[in-house]
């Protein structure tokens, strides 16, 4: 299914936070442990790409224009360590979903805070969003809190109560 709408999907809870109120640390396997507030997420580079959304249960939105932070420089800032693999994406909402830093590390993935030109809606994760437009839309967590890089996987909320690993869905990678 196409979708022009863009549909809202989450575990009921969704955290009204303020820009002033979030803030992103990071931990783990990294050489530069930070905790952002607001006003030090917007002054990294802003970063624009337009990317699909597919969504496991089976709807697509296309050509979404987002703006945020890159991945990429994310990652050049935390400097993650040689044994780093995965990571682990906590929100605020208590969900978790992880991510192999090989699918994360990528040039069309980013820490979102705009949409269409408008800040994304609390609904949809505001103020700030991962956005992992080649992976399902599962693992682009909302409010996202908190980051650790880990050298082992392990399961987020969704992969713990079966969905896959990974969830890349050109090999339809499903809840089986
Ligand atoms: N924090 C958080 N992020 C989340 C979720 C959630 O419940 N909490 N749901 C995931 C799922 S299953 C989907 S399909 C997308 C839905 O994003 P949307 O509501 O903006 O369409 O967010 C993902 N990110
Ligand atoms: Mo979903």
């Amino acid at each position: 299914m196409l979708t022009r709408k863009w549909p809202v999907l989450d575990l009921g809870d969704q955290p009204n936070l303020l820009p002033k109120d979030w803030t992103l640390s990071v931990a783990g396997l990294i050489n530069n442990p930070i905790k952002w507030s607001w006003d030090d997420f917007m002054a990294q580079p802003q970063f624009d790409s337009t990317s699909d959304i597919h969504c496991v249960t089976q709807w697509s939105r296309f050509d979404n224009h987002w703006q945020g932070v890159s991945a990429k420089h994310f990652l050049s800032i935390v400097q993650p360590k040689l044994e780093a693999a995965y990571l682990m994406l906590k929100s605020y909402d208590g969900y978790a979903t992880n991510v192999p830093l090989k699918w994360f590390d990528d040039d069309d993935v980013l820490f979102a805070h705009s949409w269409e030109g408008e800040p994304i809606s609390r609904e949809h994760g505001g103020p700030v969003r991962i956005i992992l437009p080649k992976l399902y839309f599962w693992k682009s967590a909302k409010w996202v809190r908190h980051i650790t890089f880990m050298d082992k996987n392990g399961p987020g909320y969704w992969e713990a109560r079966g969905y896959h690993m990974e969830g890349d869905p050109w090999k339809e990678d499903r809840t089986e």
